[in-house]
């Protein structure tokens, strides 16, 4: 039984954090305000998941304002506008196998939906900028950003997918690449292949289905890093039929 595919956006359909990354950097610059986040301090502010919630975090933590002088909202708003204009310009690209795992789901008659922190407007972008203008229409269910109070590692957004697709958590598999995504899914009750990404290789990724370095192509294998999968090629239809089994 597999009754759908429920994808994380960032860091598992693309690798998109660095463009979050200069997105976020880009839009203090123009409000005049005087962080900018490198790779290793924005691998540590990652723990926090959701922008609005990770300027939070960053304010009380790091910034020299009194954080009642910044509008986060605004912000973060600025930001999203920057980072689906990169997104559109075409600085994004889908990462191995997802585009061949979309169509492989849909040729089998599997269902697939969306269970991301970031904003439908990003994942919309995203969507229309790799797949095409109508890619969003062939999601079952978008579950993103602010439609549940609590982000990962908390399992709402997931809860809140499969109850919009009216299937059991037992019969779906979801595909992260973080701890903190594959914590929320399997909170969930689904259980969870990874792919790790740029900021995420180091991450606990115990409990996990199955760890591969991305979900691989026919003439590019996965590497297999731990759980199912061992010796196979790619992620299929077919081989999450068996390992869920
Ligand atoms: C991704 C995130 C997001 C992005 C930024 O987590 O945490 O916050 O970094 O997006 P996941 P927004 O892949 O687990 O969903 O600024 O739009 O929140
Ligand atoms: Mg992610």
């Amino acid at each position: 039984m597999l009754a759908a595919l429920i994808f994380d956006v960032d860091g598992t359909l693309s690798e998109t954090e660095e463009l979050h990354r200069n997105a976020f950097n880009e839009t203090f610059a123009a409000a005049g305000l005087p962080w900018r986040w490198n790779r290793s301090l924005y691998g540590e502010l990652l723990a926090v998941a959701g922008g609005k919630e990770r300027l939070s975090h960053f304010l009380a933590a790091h910034a020299p304002l009194n954080p009642g002088k910044v509008d986060i909202a605004a912000l973060h708003a600025a930001k999203t506008q920057r980072y689906a204009a990169m997104v559109a310009d075409g600085q994004a690209s889908l990462r191995p196998g997802v585009a061949r795992l979309l169509r492989d789901a849909t040729e089998a008659g599997v269902p697939v939906a969306i269970a991301t922190t970031t904003s439908l407007e990003n994942v919309e972008a995203l969507l229309e900028a790799t797949l095409g203008g109508d890619a969003a229409t062939a999601f079952a269910a978008i579950g993103a950003g602010d439609v549940v109070p609590a982000k990962k590692p908390a399992p709402d957004i997931y809860a809140y997918v499969l109850h919009r697709l009216g299937l059991r958590a037992e019969d779906c598999v979801a595909l992260e690449d973080s701890h903190n995504g594959l914590a929320a899914a399997r909170a969930a009750g689904i259980a969870t292949v990874v792919t790790p990404s740029l900021y995420t290789r180091q991450d606990d990724f115990g409990g996990a289905l199955a760890v591969t370095s991305d979900l691989g192509e026919a003439e590019a294998p996965y590497h297999h890093l731990a759980g199912k999968g061992d010796g196979e090629p790619m992620v299929t239809i077919d081989a999450l039929r068996r390992w869920l089994a």
